[in-house]
C-alpha cells in the first residue's frame, strides 16, 4: 500500500470524519489516498479558515480537527490557526507537506523549516522520514492533541515518504482514563468550603466539557452555591439559573465583581491564565481553590492556595458526594449584587435608536435563535456586549475566543459548528474588521449549502481598539476605513444580502434568516458611540455604589 494510504488509514482508525484545507502538489498522493476514503474534504479559500473550522470541529467534538496545507506558504497560513487552538486548549491536528526529502532538484525553492516554526505553537510537531512510522506518529499526534489540556498537533509529511511502499496497519487507541484527584487534596478544599462564609464558584473554559457539564448543574443544584462564568465557560450552566451572578466579560469593576470582592473562597473550575483574567487576586485578599485537568501555572493575578488536580467531573463528584449546604453560608450579597447586575444587563435591550445599539442586538439575536443555537463571534467590541449580556444556555453555544482572540475565525468557526450539528441554527457574529479577514469563505460556505446567518456589525472602523483608544484620552487617529457594500458583496457569492434599516427590522429579519436556508449575510450599522461611557464608566460606578 501506499504510505498516503496508510496515513488515511490512520485518520479513518481515529474517527476522523473531516479534512479542511487546501492541498498543494506536495499533497497530491494524500489527496488521491482521501479520494479513496470517506473522511469528507472541506476545500476552503485560505488555510486560516481551514485551520479555524478543523478547531472548531475540534472544541465542539473533544476530537482532533485535521487540516491540510501544502509547505512554505500554505503552511504559514495555519500559523495562527495553530495558535488558536494551542492556547484555546482546542485538539487539532495540521498536516503539512513537504519537498522529497531523500533526493530533490528544487533547491531550497519554498522551503522552510515548518516543524521548527511550528515548536512553540504545538503540543507536538514531527517530520515524517520514513513510511514505516506513520502508525506511530499519527496515534501519537492524535493522542496529545486530545489529552488535557488538548491543543494544536503538526505532522509534515514529504511527498517521496508519501509514495514509498509500507504494510503497516494503524495502531488502535488504548483504552485510557484521566487520572483522578488525590484523596487529600479533595478533603482539603471540602474542609475549606465547609468552613467559608460565602463561597463563590467560578466556571471557565476547562469545565465546557459534556461530563463536567452534567455534574456542576448538579453541584449547583445540591450545594446552591451561587456562580458566575468567564467568556469561555459560557452555557456549562445555564446563565438564567436563578444563582447565575454574571459574566466576567470584564475583567474588573463590573458587578459581578463586587460578588468576587464580597466571596472568601472562590471554587475556580477550568480556569486557567491563559483567558483574560476574570478577576485579580491580591496578597492576603480572597481565597482560591483551582479545580482543573492540570495545576495552576502562577502568575502575579493567579496564585491559588489549594489545587484539585484530575479529571473535573470526577472532583466536582466527589467534593459535591462529601459536602451539604451550610447553614452559616451566606449569599445575601451576592444575591444584592445579582438582582443589580441583571438590571444593568437587561438595560438597552429595548433601545431603539438606530443604527442599532449593542444591548438591543443582543437581546434581538438571543429572542431569535434557539436555545441550543450557536452563535460563533468574531474578535471586536461586541464580543464583550455579548459576553456580558447575552444568556447561554446549553453548553458550546457560544463560540468565542478569549484565550489568542484573534479575529477572523467568526465565519470559519459557524461554518464548522453547522457542519458538526446541521439540526441547530447557527450564527456568526462578526465585525466589519474581522469579518473581512476571512470574508472569502463565503464561497466556501455557499458551495457547502450551509444554512447559515452571518451578521456584520458595521461601524466603518476597528472599534475595539477605537474605544481603547477613547479610554486612554487619546484623539481618534488611525482606524477608520472604508467597506464593500456588503449586500452586493453575499450576492456576489450567490449568498443572500441583508440590510437592517431600522431598530424594529432587526428581529424579524433574524427570525427570517434563521428559518430560511442558505447563506444569509446581514449587514448591521452599528452605534458604538457609547462605549467607552458605558463599559469604563458608568458600569464601574453603578456597581461601586452597590
Ligand atoms: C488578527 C488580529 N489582528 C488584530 C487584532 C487586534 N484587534 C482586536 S479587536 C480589533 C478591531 C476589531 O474590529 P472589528 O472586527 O470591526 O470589530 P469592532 O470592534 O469594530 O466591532 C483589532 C484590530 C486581533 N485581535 N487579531
Ligand atoms: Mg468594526
Amino acid at each position: 500500500m501506499k504510505a498516503s494510504d496508510l496515513f488515511v488509514k490512520a485518520l479513518e482508525n481515529e474517527g476522523v470524519e473531516f479534512v479542511f484545507g487546501i492541498p498543494g502538489e506536495e499533497n497530491l498522493d494524500f489527496l488521491d489516498s482521501l479520494s479513496r476514503s470517506n473522511i469528507r474534504l472541506i476545500l476552503t479559500r485560505h488555510e486560516q479558515a481551514a485551520g479555524f473550522m478543523a478547531a472548531t470541529y475540534g472544541r465542539l467534538t473533544g476530537k482532533s480537527g485535521v487540516c491540510l496545507s501544502t509547505l512554505g506558504p500554505g503552511a504559514t497560513n495555519l500559523v495562527t490557526a495553530a495558535a488558536y487552538a494551542q492556547l484555546g486548549g482546542i485538539p487539532m491536528l495540521m498536516i503539512t507537506g513537504q519537498k522529497p526529502v531523500k533526493t530533490s532538484k528544487q533547491g531550497q525553492f519554498q522551503i522552510i523549516d515548518i516543524v521548527d516554526m511550528m515548536r512553540p505553537l504545538t503540543k507536538y510537531t514531527r517530520q515524517l522520514v520514513s513510511g514505516a512510522n506513520i502508525p506511530s506518529r499519527v496515534r501519537e499526534a492524535m493522542r496529545l492533541a486530545q489529552e488535557e489540556k488538548p491543543g494544536a498537533v503538526h505532522l509534515e509529511l514529504p511527498e517521496d515518504i508519501a509514495a514509498e511502499q509500507v504494510d503497516e496497519q494503524p495502531i488502535p487507541a488504548s483504552l485510557v482514563r484521566r487520572p483522578v484527584a488525590e484523596d487529600k487534596s479533595i478533603h482539603a478544599a471540602v474542609e475549606m468550603i465547609r468552613a467559608a462564609e460565602s463561597p463563590l464558584l467560578l466556571v471557565g473554559a476547562g469545565a465546557n466539557r459534556k461530563r463536567t457539564c452534567n455534574m456542576l448543574r448538579k453541584w449547583v443544584a445540591k450545594l446552591g452555591i451561587p456562580f458566575a462564568t468567564t467568556q469561555m465557560g459560557k452555557g456549562v450552566i445555564d446563565e438564567r439559573d436563578p444563582l447565575f451572578l454574571g459574566n466576567t466579560a470584564l475583567s474588573s469593576n463590573d458587578f459581578v465583581h463586587r460578588a468576587f470582592e464580597a466571596a472568601d473562597l472562590i471554587i475556580n473550575v477550568g480556569h486557567d491564565v491563559v483567558e483574560k483574567p476574570p478577576f485579580f487576586m491580591h496578597a492576603g485578599g480572597v481565597k482560591v481553590i483551582h479545580v482543573n485537568f492540570s495545576s495552576a501555572s502562577v502568575d502575579p493575578v493567579y496564585f491559588p492556595q489549594v489545587e484539585v488536580v484530575g479529571d473535573i467531573a470526577n472532583s466536582i463528584w466527589r467534593l459535591m458526594e462529601q459536602l451539604e449546604p451550610q447553614p452559616h453560608w451566606d449569599f445575601s450579597r451576592f444575591m444584592t449584587v445579582r438582582t443589580a447586575g441583571e438590571t444593568s444587563v437587561a438595560q438597552g435591550a429595548d433601545d431603539d435608536r438606530f443604527p442599532i445599539y449593542p444591548q438591543r442586538l443582543v437581546a434581538d439575536v438571543r429572542q431569535a435563535i434557539q436555545k441550543r443555537g450557536i452563535i460563533a463571534l468574531d474578535n471586536g467590541i461586541y464580543k464583550i456586549w455579548f459576553a456580558r449580556n447575552y444568556k447561554a444556555t446549553a453548553p458550546n453555544t457560544v463560540l468565542l475566543d478569549n484565550a489568542l482572540a484573534t479575529m477572523g475565525a467568526g465565519l470559519p468557526s459557524a461554518m464548522a459548528a453547522k457542519l458538526v450539528h446541521p439540526d441547530r441554527q447557527v450564527m456568526a457574529i462578526c465585525g466589519d474588521g474581522g469579518f473581512m479577514m476571512n470574508s472569502q469563505e463565503l464561497e466556501t460556505a455557499v458551495r457547502l449549502k450551509l444554512d447559515l446567518v452571518v451578521l456584520v456589525l458595521r461601524d466603518d472602523a476597528y472599534g475595539m481598539i477605537k474605544w481603547k483608544q477613547t479610554n486612554m484620552g487619546l484623539k481618534n487617529f488611525g482606524l477608520d476605513y472604508g467597506n464593500p457594500d456588503f449586500v452586493k458583496y453575499a450576492e456576489a457569492y450567490g449568498a443572500n444580502g441583508h440590510r437592517v434599516a431600522s431598530s424594529e427590522a432587526l428581529l424579524p429579519l433574524l427570525s427570517r434568516c434563521l428559518n430560511s436556508p442558505g447563506v444569509h449575510l446581514v449587514e448591521v450599522p452599528i452605534d458604538y458611540s457609547e462605549n467607552d461611557r458605558i463599559l469604563n464608566h458608568e458600569i464601574r460606578e453603578l456597581s461601586s455604589k452597590i
